[in-house]
């Protein structure tokens, strides 16, 4: 009997936690937080914790899976299924062209370092437009619109171990373990506030909630929800009527700084208080106190990116950093420009708008104006079809419409709005396959089911969130234990399926072995060609390491490519306007905010499979204030109706007076597949509800990304009948 520890990390969500697997004779026995780590001290949580029952319940799919004419499902080899799928796909390209197959890329696909990449060369192979991610239905004007129209300063802004002060917009990083540069770190996130704390850091945080970090905030401003952009226009105002911003920066590095001061008058002070809910005088000292810093950074979270005019709200967000200046200075020392990014210099300018990317592309077949580079990086268009229109472009009809559709660690049928349309969808394919560890509500539609391998039987390595941390910081992990069944990974299978269909995939420019299948290490090696330390390097080491890597000063900026940040692009004026008219919106018959948030016990639609996990929660609360509770005559606990002017959904309702009064207040993705023999309105207790139902995919859509509106919807509720 041989008996081991191994150093690896958690891939549960993206804060990448070091731990350490206990392994005796090929089996896990046990697994423990990795305390020797510099940068995370030990932190875990209990849903990595458990991954040592996810990685053997029985519910977990060890081989592949082959639905048959009545509907269930039998083991099928892994290259039998391949084979039959690469078939079909052929099929289909030659029939209908390559935009009728899509891949639809979630939250785990993300969680495999190569999975991305490579379904990507994959859709360069087959010239498929049809690539689908996640991003596009959580936050892509952050990643991609606000960038584009601003343009972006290459050497960053002030993150968290620099700061001063943090601006902390909708973003609840203690449950989360998600955040940007600015906010509240993701790693280890108490340790990190409490260090924030010590240092004298100044937290502003606005949420309708009292969330867990804006319990720890020394302001809390409990917005309505949807009000950010009034709230921010009129921060702005405050910051530039009191002399807080910085002049000579903006002089030099932006544009249109008098429009913007102009075009943000009318939302003042006390008309964005009433509308907001808030203090007059908070809005004041929060203007005040980011104003002063001197650094620190505005960041948010997916609170008020899903509500009404994200594009704005991400756009003014990063005004205020702009007009303050809060931006990485020639001479300053980056605090991090990653381990597997490649070495290059950085200038301390702006790289100016590229507001061309938000137009070029393929088009969506079912809204105008929304093309298929709508979402970029801040460096590049990324070439993503907008989500929130997949079940459209899978329902309209035409040569070009999706007819089969690869989904790789995704839910759909759970995450995605208007639920009964995404389940009508996903049943009209030609051909689904979905690459998932349980027969999830989109895998019930599914022709093919791919096992994956999970997470501890994989190497990966942190490439993910090499650029977030504040210290050039990396892990390579092996994998801690062998695959008990006939699994594959994600990348695997677009790599098997090119194969198949006879096409070559490119990583990086390069040319990748279509003969015998790669191993992982050489298509990482092609990935992070040229990086900082080759990965032969982090991949020889035990752990995770901070690097010690040469200090990256930020150099002047070159005249020949400098622009400037857009404070007023094309379309501002417009938005503006609608948010100024949204500050008087209300609706009668729908008179409560449903709004979104994240539970500790599960991710998205990962957890309430895992035994130790669900007793913690078997459904998703609907959390209302005491307030709220009295004047419709509810009781914690009671059965209640969720109705907008979508749907309505079963509720359990649970009293919470961390709420604003007015806002509804329940986690997205719980409930089931909508078919009437998964009993979704009569099994909420078991399985909660989807709140999807009550969202339209088409009626709130944000210009370019087509971002639907998934938080910020007005409800009504009232008791069920017993
Ligand atoms: N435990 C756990 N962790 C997760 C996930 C999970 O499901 N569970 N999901 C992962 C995913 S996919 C993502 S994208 C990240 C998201 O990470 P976060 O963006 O941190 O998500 P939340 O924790 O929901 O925090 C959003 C906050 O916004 C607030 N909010 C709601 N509406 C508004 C509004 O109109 N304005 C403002 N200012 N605030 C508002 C909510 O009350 C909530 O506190 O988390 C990831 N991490
Ligand atoms: N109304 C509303 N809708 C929302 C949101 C909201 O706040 N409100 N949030 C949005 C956001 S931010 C996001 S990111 C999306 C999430 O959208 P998705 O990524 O589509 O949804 P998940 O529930 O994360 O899907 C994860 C799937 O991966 C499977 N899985 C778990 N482990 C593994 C693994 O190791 N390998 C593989 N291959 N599969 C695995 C799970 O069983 C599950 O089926 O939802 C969005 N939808
Ligand atoms: S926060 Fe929890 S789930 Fe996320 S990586 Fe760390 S241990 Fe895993
Ligand atoms: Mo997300």
């Amino acid at each position: 009997m041989t008996q081991k520890d191994v150093k690896t990390y958690c891939r549960f969500c993206h804060a990448y936690c070091p731990m350490v697997a206990t392994v005796k004779d090929d089996r896990l026995i046990a697994l423990a937080p990795d305390t020797d780590n510099e940068i995370y001290g030990g932190y875990t949580c209990v849903k990595g914790r458990q991954m040592l029952e996810q990685i053997y319940q029985p519910e977990r799919f060890e081989h592949s899976q082959k639905r048959a004419s009545d509907g269930s499902l039998s083991p099928i080899a892994s290259t039998d299924a391949l084979d039959e799928i690469a078939t079909q796909l052929s099929e289909i390209l030659a029939k209908y062209g390559p935009r009728a197959i899509a891949s639809y890329n979630g939250t785990y696909s993300f969680q495999n370092s190569a999975a991305h990449s490579v379904a990507r060369a994959f859709h360069g192979a087959i010239e498929s437009p049809s690539y689908y991610t996640s991003v596009t239905i959580d936050q892509p004007a952050k990643v991609a619109i606000a960038p584009a129209r601003m343009g972006v300063w290459t050497a960053g802004n002030h993150m968290w171990s620099d700061s001063d002060v943090s601006l902390v917009i909708g973003n609840n990083t203690l449950i989360s373990h998600f955040s940007v540069p600015g906010g509240v770190p993701s790693f280890s996130p108490a340790n990190a506030l409490r260090e924030g704390r010590k240092r004298g850091l100044k937290l502003i945080v606005i949420d309708p909630r009292e969330s867990e970090v804006a319990k720890r905030a020394d302001l809390h401003l409990q917005i309505k929800p949807g009000q950010d952009a009034a709230l921010l226009a009129c921060m702005i105002q405050i910051v530039i009527r009191e002399g807080l911003y910085e002049q000579a920066f903006c002089e030099e590095h932006t544009r249109s700084f008098d429009t913007l001061d102009e075009a943000t008058q009318p939302f003042t002070p006390e008309k964005v208080a009433a509308a907001a809910g808030v203090p007059e005088a908070q809005i004041y000292e929060a203007a005040r106190i980011f104003g002063r810093g001197p650094r620190g950074s505005a960041a948010t979270g997916t609170g008020p990116e899903m509500g009404p005019h994200p594009n704005l709200m991400q756009h003014l967000s990063l005004c205020l950093n702009a007009i303050c200046g809060r931006h990485t200075r020639a001479g300053e020392r980056m605090p991090n420009t990653g381990v597997l990014t490649p070495e290059a210099p950085v200038f301390a300018q702006a790289m100016p708008p590229q507001p061309q990317w938000l137009q070029e592309g393929e088009r969506s077949r079912v809204v105008d104006d929304v093309y298929e580079t709508t979402v970029l990086s801040p460096y590049g268009p990324l070439n993503e079809m907008p989500t929130g229109l997949m079940a459209d472009e899978i329902l309209e009809p035409g040569d070009d419409k999706i007819r089969a559709l690869i989904c790789v660690g995704g839910n759909p049928a759970l995450a995605c709005p208007d639920q009964e349309k995404m389940h009508r969808a996903l049943a009209d394919l030609d051909l689904l396959v979905c690459v998932d560890i349980k027969e999830s509500a989109t895998a019930q539609l599914a022709d093919y089911i791919l096992a994956p391998k999970v997470c501890l039987e994989r190497e990966d390595v942190t490439l993910l969130t090499d650029i977030w941390h504040d210290k050039p910081y990396s892990q390579y992990t092996q994998a801690v234990v062998p695959a008990r069944g006939d699994e594959v990974e994600e990348w695997q299978v677009f790599w098997e399926l090119a194969k198949r269909m006879g096409v070559t995939l490119e990583l990086n420019g390069e040319p990748v072995d279509m003969e015998t299948l790669p191993p992982k290490l050489d298509l990482l090696r092609s990935m992070t060609r040229g990086s900082r330390v080759p990965i032969d390097e982090i991949a020889a080491r035990e752990g995770g390491h901070v690097y010690d890597l040469a200090d990256v000063i930020a150099e002047p900026a070159d005249p020949a490519t400098k622009g400037h940040l857009e404070l007023f692009p094309e379309g501002l004026g417009d938005e503006l306007a609608t948010a100024y008219a949204d500050m008087d919106a209300n609706n009668s018959d729908y008179p409560l905010l449903l709004v979104s948030r994240r539970m500790k016990y599960t991710h998205n639609s990962t957890g309430p499979e895992l035994s130790l996990l669900r007793a913690k929660n078997s459904y998703n609360p609907t959390f209302m204030h005491s307030d709220d509770l009295e004047a419709l005559g509810l009781e914690d606990g009671d059965e209640i109706s969720v109705a907008s002017r979508h749907g309505d959904i079963p509720g359990i309702v649970h009293r919470s007076d961390d709420i604003k009064p007015g806002v509804v207040s329940m986690s997205h993705s719980w409930g089931g597949n909508p078919d009437p023999e998964h009993n979704v309105d009569t099994q909420f207790r078991n399985m909660g509800s989807n709140t999807n139902r009550l969202i339209d995919n088409l009626r709130e859509i944000e210009r370019y990304s087509a971002m639907p509106r998934l938080s910020s919807i007005p409800v009504s509720i009232t008791k069920r009948a017993p």
